[in-house]
Formats: C-alpha cells, sequence, structure tokens
C-alpha cells in the first residue's frame, strides 16, 4: 500500500475542518451545553495547524514548524476545556495555552529548532499529556451513564500511547532533517493513523452530547423534579421489570403506599414552600431507610409508593413502620412549626404471579384508607388474596399483630 502525503495532507485537512463545522452547528443546536461548539472550534484550530503543517519546505519554519504546530496544541488545548464545560467543570484558560506557549517559548532556543528529533519527542509528550487530560476529564464524570464516554475514554488513551511510543521510534530511525520528515511511510502511517483518531473522536463526542440530551429527556419524563426521585410513569413501568422478575424468584413482593397526613393544613398553616420541603425530607428519609436500589416514586402530589421484594407481611409491616419512625423523627428535628409532619401506610403483598401492579395498589390503598380512619400516623396491612381475608397489623409502632382479623376473628 502506497500512502501519498500530500493527499493524506490535503483530506486531513478538510476532513478535520469539516468535522469541526459539524461540531459547531451541533453545538449552536444543543441548549444544554456549549461543549460541542467548543470541540468544533478545537478541531477547526487543529485543521488550520495541519495545514500550516503541511505546507512545510513552501512556508517559513516559523509558520510551518511553531506556529503550526502551537495551533494543533491549542486545538487539544480547546478540547480539554470543552470535556470539563461538558461536565459543568470551569474552564482554566492558563492550562488550554500552557502547552502552545511553551512550545513557542522552545521554539525560540536554537538548540531546541535545529533538532527536529527533539521537537517531535517534546510535541508528541505535550499532545500525549493533553489527550490524557482530555480522557481524564471524561472518566471524572462516569458516574452519568452515558455508553459513549468509556470508548472515548479509552480513544484517548490508546492516542495518548501511540504517541508516547512514536519517540523511542524516532530515535531508533531519526529523521535526518527537517524536510526529511515528511517524505518516508513512517510519517504517512502516523498521519493516517491521527486522521482515523479525528474521525473517530469527533463521531464520540457528537454521539456522547446526543446521549447527554437523550439521558436529560428522560429524566424530565421520568423523575420529579422536587423530591427527585422517579415519577408514577417510572414506578410503573419499573413494576413491571419487578414482576417479571417476581416470577423468576418466586418471592413475594411488598407494595407500600405512603400518603403523607393532614398535608393540606401543613400546606395552609406553613406555606407551599414549607410543604415542598416536606416532601423533599419524607422522599430522602424513604430513599435511606428502604435502601437506594430499591423502587420507590412519587405516584401523586403527596404519595409516594414502593415494590421491593420481601420474606412475608410481616418483614414488608416492619420495613414500612421504620420509615413512619424515621419520617417523625426527620420530621420533628427539622422543625416545621407547631405541626409535626407524619405519614400513614398501607402495605400488600403480591404472591400470585398473576398479580398486577394496579391490583397491588388498589388492595395498599385500601389498607391505607384504614390508617387513615384509625388515626394517622400508623402501618396497616392487608393479606393479598382477598378483601374478606383482611389482615390488620397496623397501630403505630408497636409490633404487628400478624395473623389477627380485622373483624377480631382469628385467622
Ligand atoms: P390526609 O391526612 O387525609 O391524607 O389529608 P391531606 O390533607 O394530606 O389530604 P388531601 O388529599 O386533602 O391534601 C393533599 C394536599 O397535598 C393538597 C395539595 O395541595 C397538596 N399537594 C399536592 N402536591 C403538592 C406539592 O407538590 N407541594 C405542596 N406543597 N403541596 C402539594
Ligand atoms: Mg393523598
Ligand atoms: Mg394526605
Amino acid at each position: 500500500m502506497n500512502l501519498d502525503i500530500g493527499t493524506l495532507s490535503v483530506v486531513t485537512v478538510f476532513v478535520t475542518a469539516l468535522l469541526g463545522a459539524l461540531l459547531v452547528f451541533a453545538g449552536v443546536q444543543n441548549r444544554s451545553t456549549r461543549a460541542p461548539m467548543w470541540w468544533g472550534a478545537a478541531y477547526i484550530l487543529g485543521a488550520s495547524g495541519l495545514g500550516l503543517l503541511s505546507m512545510r519546505g513552501r512556508a517559513p519554519d516559523f509558520v510551518t514548524i511553531d506556529i503550526a504546530n502551537a495551533l494543533v496544541l491549542l486545538g487539544y488545548g480547546v478540547t480539554w476545556a470543552g470535556a470539563r464545560l461538558f461536565d459543568g467543570r470551569k474552564v482554566r484558560p492558563l492550562i488550554v495555552v500552557f502547552a502552545p506557549v511553551l512550545w513557542l517559548l522552545a521554539c525560540r532556543m536554537p538548540i531546541f529548532a535545529a533538532d527536529t528529533n527533539l521537537r517531535i519527542a517534546v510535541g508528541s509528550t505535550m499532545l500525549a499529556m493533553l489527550a490524557m487530560a482530555i480522557a481524564e476529564e471524561f472518566w471524572r464524570g462516569r458516574d452519568e451513564p452515558l455508553m459513549s464516554r468509556w470508548p472515548t475514554v479509552i480513544v484517548l488513551f490508546a492516542y495518548a500511547a501511540a504517541l508516547l511510543a512514536r519517540i523511542p521510534v524516532v530515535y531508533f530511525s531519526p529523521f535526518a532533517n527537517n524536510n526529511s520528515l515528511l517524505s518516508g511511510m513512517t510519517f504517512a502511517v502516523l498521519a493516517f493513523g491521527a486522521l482515523l483518531f479525528t474521525v473517530v473522536l469527533a463521531f464520540l463526542l457528537l454521539n456522547m452530547t446526543k446521549e447527554r440530551t437523550e439521558l436529560q429527556h428522560k429524566i424530565a419524563a421520568l423523575v420529579d423534579p422536587l423530591s427527585g426521585v422517579g415519577n408514577r410513569r417510572a414506578f410503573l413501568s419499573e413494576s413491571g421489570r419487578l414482576f417479571a422478575q417476581q416470577k423468576i424468584d418466586c418471592r413475594p413482593l411488598a407494595m407500600l403506599l405512603f400518603d403523607l397526613d393532614q398535608f393540606k393544613a401543613i400546606n395552609d398553616c406553613l406555606g407551599h414552600a414549607a410543604g415542598d420541603r416536606v416532601l423533599q425530607t419524607f422522599a430522602r428519609v424513604a430513599t435511606t431507610t428502604l435502601g437506594s436500589d430499591v423502587l420507590f416514586g412519587r405516584i401523586g402530589g403527596e404519595e409516594f409508593a414502593s415494590l421491593l421484594p420481601v420474606g412475608d407481611l410481616g418483614e414488608a409491616f416492619a420495613i414500612a413502620d421504620r420509615v413512619r419512625r424515621n419520617f417523625a423523627e426527620a420530621a420533628a428535628s427539622t422543625g416545621e412549626g407547631e405541626l409535626l409532619p407524619t405519614v400513614s401506610i398501607g402495605v400488600t403483598l403480591g404472591l400470585d404471579s398473576k398479580a398486577e401492579v394496579e391490583d397491588l395498589l388498589l388492595i395498599a390503598d385500601e389498607a391505607l384508607y384504614r390508617a387513615k380512619a384509625n388515626g394517622r400516623n400508623r402501618v396497616e396491612a392487608t393479606a393479598p388474596d382477598n378483601a374478606d381475608r383482611t389482615h390488620v397489623i397496623g397501630a403505630p409502632s408497636i409490633v404487628p399483630l400478624l395473623g389477627t382479623r380485622r373483624a377480631g376473628v382469628a385467622a
């Protein structure tokens, strides 16, 4: 295979510039992050640098070596700034310009300017460090579930490794002078690799931006903005997944239905903002008590629900009562005036593999209704099979009276 360096240079410059324009276009369209705009600018800077670099021998060295490489380094610095912006971190302008300024200063030193191999070693090291710095920024944001983050980090590290590997190659087979750099297969292969990296990175950056937008839409559709927990839609769809799992595990699922007590009075006496804070406190306490991997959501104004695998109804009752007590304690300590917010909870169990989430919500609602009727701030539980076999096991912070029928008839 014969890679013509002249053709390759022209292709690289135009492809990089075109990708830069596409990234800028994506940045203009995207309101939530300006990062693609920075990446687009970085690509255009890189394309300009590569354009000047390819004029080696036809323009002064100051332009084709000093300025050209400084522009490429600046492109990497701007990409790094974009990666920080993408994850909501501040841009540090001094770091962005550090490598190109250092390069320009080094080029003022005659010993550096005269040594092609030294320049390649220093330039490659700078680029590799910048590529690793960009990879590190993306790595730091890895908690956000964006699939393209991982290949981006890998591609950047692989590119940094290839750049560093270039240094010993240069020292084992040094270039005789500036112009011999542009001839020969080594440079053509390197340029081809750099072109592939440029294309792949642009694709990944665009994809990450797209995935971010999709994730934001998904969060907006499924997460309640006030409490930060899943909304009714998320709860119902996740419940379906849990029911499917239950059919495999054959483990009962408990439905816990929470309704804050006298919440209208809290709003009326303390104001809507205080009511909102109470909702947030409840969501926080319930999530902490239940565990972050348990399905929990806000299914209505001041109504929440949880669906979780348990051993039996007694265990479900105990969990619900723990939430009730923890909330009463937390609400008392945060102190929302005279009114002490409390919660009533209806509990039931889905044993039957045909049980549906709506059925369980209805049965749990009946139990909740009893909790309200019996004085609030309490847990009531109903066995699932049928309403006639209702077990009343609720009472404020007492041991559940399992097996006691509502009408006082032994189970
Ligand atoms: P009960 O003990 O019987 O459940 O009485 P309640 O007052 O809690 O029940 P009701 O259904 O009468 O009132 C619920 C209130 O919740 C009415 C509504 O204004 C309030 N609410 C619903 N969503 C929000 C919200 O997002 N923020 C605030 N602050 N209040 C809300
Ligand atoms: Mg209600
Ligand atoms: Mg209520």
